[in-house]
């Protein structure tokens, strides 16, 4: 079976997992998540890369830079999630397959995170899984691209 391509980003501040906010984001830090979302990607027959940016034209200029190289888009774009038509807009562009990941349960969290801008672009939204959260994106993007 060909081994599928999946570039996983992640937004602002996730570089700081481990440091800050332990009980809501856990206390393991980025190069973990980068390590886990990597042997998660091995078992499941795709290779990930693994992008972290904390501006959002990078983030932009990133999933404009995925099409023709990967197969899909695992995508947690933090705070921008709620904000960035630009990151939608570039979704929409490339047309990737994507799915959305978030740490945290943010259904039961702010009125302000109730809104996902990245996600109308996505196939579906994984939330409150921490980790394991993008286990099941990859999964998900895996079911979807065979
Ligand atoms: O639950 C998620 O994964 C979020 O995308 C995380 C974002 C938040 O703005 C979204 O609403 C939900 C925040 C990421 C901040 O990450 C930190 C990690 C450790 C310490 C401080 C912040």
């Amino acid at each position: 079976m060909k081994k599928l391509k999946l570039l996983v980003i992640n937004g602002p501040n996730l570089n700081m997992l481990g440091v800050r906010e332990p009980d809501i984001y856990g206390s393991k830090t980025y190069a973990d998540l980068c390590e886990y979302v990597r042997g998660a990607g091995r078992e499941l027959g795709a290779e990930c890369e693994l992008f972290q940016s904390n501006h959002e034209g990078e983030l932009v200029t990133k999933i404009q830079e995925a099409l023709g190289v990967f197969d899909g888009i695992v995508i947690n774009p933090a705070a921008y999630t709620h904000t960035s038509v630009a990151i939608l807009d570039a979704l929409k562009a490339v047309a990737l397959p994507a799915v959305e990941v978030h740490l945290s349960k943010v259904s039961d969290r702010e009125a302000f995170r109730q809104v996902s801008y990245a996600g109308l672009a996505c196939l579906r939204t994984v939330a409150g899984l921490g980790f394991e959260g993008y286990r099941e994106a990859v999964r998900i993007l895996a079911e979807a691209l065979r």
